[in-house]
């Protein structure tokens, strides 16, 4: 182009005076420094200033690409189509010697020396099953919740218990397998396979958010059954909408889950495969995600029921741990930055009273109606933030500040007593208080519990007070039915107390939250109650929900009578029966100096602290 624009000229220059030669030399020159300086000034012109980082301070290396290397080298593999395989390839070459480095942490530092030490005891433990057949390969695990299972438990009582549950798993699992293989979740009246609608093309919900109870259950010819189908069936390529919130609680937590327990890289690669599929949702002008994104098209949008187009927040605010750890295995930090992201907008909003309503627009960033819950619709948000501050390994202030600060106004606001002395936590709606607690509102005891050791000054004895109380109201909301399971909602006014009003309060879905709750008030008290009405819980399930092939949810907690709704939800295997087990192990079994628990029960490591600064970054 150069030589055309001075040797084309009319005037011919070049030919006629020798100082032409000179001129072309200082046009090229001029031409080649604009061209460097344009595209040197672009790069600061890139929205990620931690991708400019790694491109100057990190020298590139050449990507290994061997599927059993690094791992993200597969994960373009089944299902991914040429677009998604080369948008891939290039973030791989872009974060490649990160990961590596990440590859390294992993196995030295960020495991504390205590698992540490249990894997190399035991590393070669699960390389048989009972039948003797292979499972995994030994040398790859990494994470370990040991003590191995019904070894080490003193009380034969206690033993027996959690051999009860065991059983319970596998039953349920059975009849899964026989009669729903693959699809999400069983009906066991009908016995076929149950479409929800939370998961649009997407198959197997069971068998993922099963993976990690199978594991710790010591059921390992069925773990391999469903590993095997993870690996040849598990396909994120589907044109279907999915919940971005449900998915990446059951899916991507189930995998990340079963990576860190296995150290099996098949799971890591799926998680993070899965996890690039759900960015798109984030792409909104505020960086709130869409609940519902199409996997294939990246195409989202909202709940068309929710409060003029709003976002929910314990759909949004439940995705920290899950995309905190996606960064963590990728070595990549994009998936941290984007709930960092979301964290930075509720920080400036107002807050009515110190609430947060449950709606929130992601196209103008405003608060929609002004409901707040601590049951559905808000929940899982504040069991996040105390969650976050105890997986960054206390380091993360924000989210501790956050969380100590919603409590604080949950208290002031919506806690409180009824007639007969229970403690219960009311919704408030604009201002007036709904005076009911939900079923989902139960896991709060728990939460309460988790956070306590770390309350401001003078307040952790009053909130492991609050955590008894929660649980003792949760307790007699089951204790008040007649099958001793408790109701969706119930209710403290017009001379109700614990109990549900409405009919359509009255069902109980296989939901975990009360006995997450026993759960984690035994491992804080050792006080025996807890594990008493645990088994009270088991029973109850035995007798009202458990039918010839699997278990189903009933309709009305208050009639003997069975009234199934024909479904076994996936969180019944990921969380309720893995709680109970929790429940009736020994306190090392995914201790909570080591595992945070997402809010579908998959345990995550404690990410420890002198490993953070290298992957998790709060830019933006
Ligand atoms: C689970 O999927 C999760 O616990 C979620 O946070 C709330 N609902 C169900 C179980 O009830």
């Amino acid at each position: 182009m150069i030589r055309k624009l001075c040797s084309g000229s009319g005037l011919g220059l070049g030919g006629r005076f020798g100082g032409v030669r000179l001129s072309r030399r200082f046009v090229f020159l001029i031409l080649l420094s604009a061209l460097v300086t344009v595209c040197f000034g672009a790069i600061f012109f890139l929205p990620d200033s931690v991708r400019i980082r790694r491109f100057f301070l990190l020298p590139s290396e050449p990507q290994r690409t061997d599927s059993a290397g690094s791992g993200l080298g597969m994960a373009v593999g089944a299902g991914s189509g040429a677009a998604a395989g080369s948008r891939y390839r290039q973030t791989e070459t872009h974060v490649g010697p990160a990961r590596r480095k990440q590859k390294e942490k992993f196995g030295k530092e960020s495991v504390s020396p205590q698992i540490r030490r249990e894997v190399t005891e035991r590393q070669h433990s699960l390389r048989d099953s009972e039948n003797g057949a292979e499972v995994l390969d030994a040398s790859n695990i990494r994470y370990q919740p040991l003590p191995e299972a019904g070894t080490e438990l003193a009380d034969q009582d206690v033993r027996s218990h959690r051999e009860k549950v065991k059983e319970m798993m596998k039953f349920a699992w059975d009849n899964y397998r026989q009669y729903a293989w693959g699809t999400n979740e069983l009906k066991p009246l009908s016995k076929s396979g149950h479409a929800s609608g939370l998961f649009g093309g997407l198959l197997g919900a069971t068998i993922v958010d099963s993976l990690d109870t199978l594991y710790i259950m010591g059921l390992q010819e069925e773990f391999a059954e469903a590993r095997e189908w993870v690996e040849n069936n598990l396909d994120f390529n589907v044109n279907g909408e999915v919940s971005v919130f449900e998915v990446t609680i059951r899916f991507v937590g189930g995998l990340l889950s079963a990576y860190y327990l296995t150290g099996d890289e098949l799971f890591k690669i799926k998680a993070i495969e899965l996890g690039e599929k759900l960015l798109p949702a984030f792409n909104t002008p505020t960086g709130i995600p869409w609940a519902l994104i199409n996997l294939r098209s990246g195409v989202g949008r909202n709940w068309g029921w929710a409060s003029g187009g709003s976002s929910i927040l314990a759909e949004f605010g439940t995705l920290h741990l899950e995309f905190v750890h996606l960064s963590e295995v990728s070595g990549d930090p994009k998936f941290a930055e984007k709930v960092m992201k979301i964290r930075k907008v509720l920080n400036r909003l107002e807050k009515p009273h110190g609430l947060y309503p449950n709606y929130l627009s992601p196209v103008t960033g405003h608060w929609g109606q002004h409901h707040v819950s601590i049951g559905g619709l808000g929940d899982s948000f504040y069991e996040y933030l105390i969650k976050t501050w105890l997986m960054s390994d206390k380091t993360d202030e924000e989210a501790k500040t956050m969380y100590y600060e919603a409590l604080q106004a949950i208290e002031t606001n919506l806690v409180r007593k009824s007639a007969s002395g229970l403690t219960y936590i009311a919704e408030w709606r604009g201002g007036i208080l709904d005076h009911k607690m939900g079923h989902l509102a139960c896991f709060s005891g728990g939460m309460l519990a988790m956070g306590a050791d770390d309350a401001p000054a003078d307040l952790s004895k009053h909130y492991m007070e609050l955590a008894a109380e929660i649980t003792i109201t949760c307790h007699e909301s089951y204790k008040r039915s007649a099958t001793r399971l408790g109701p969706e909602a119930f209710r403290f006014d017009g001379g109700a107390d614990a109990v549900a009003t409405r009919m359509n309060d009255k069902y109980y879905i296989l939901r975990p939250e009360v006995v997450e709750t026993y759960m984690h008030m035994w491992r804080f008290t050792h006080d025996p109650r807890y594990r008493e009405w645990g088994w009270e819980a088991v029973q109850a399930l035995e007798q009202h929900c458990r039918v010839d092939a699997g278990f189903s949810g009933i309709r009305d907690v208050y009639n003997t009578l069975p009234h199934h709704d024909d479904v076994q939800q996936s969180f019944f295997l990921a969380e309720t029966l893995k709680y109970l087990y929790v429940l009736f192990s020994e306190d090392e079994l995914l201790s909570p100096e080591h595992w945070v628990f997402n809010t579908e029960a998959h345990p995550l490591p404690v990410i420890q602290k002198n490993t953070q600064e290298q992957v998790i970054t709060h830019d933006q």
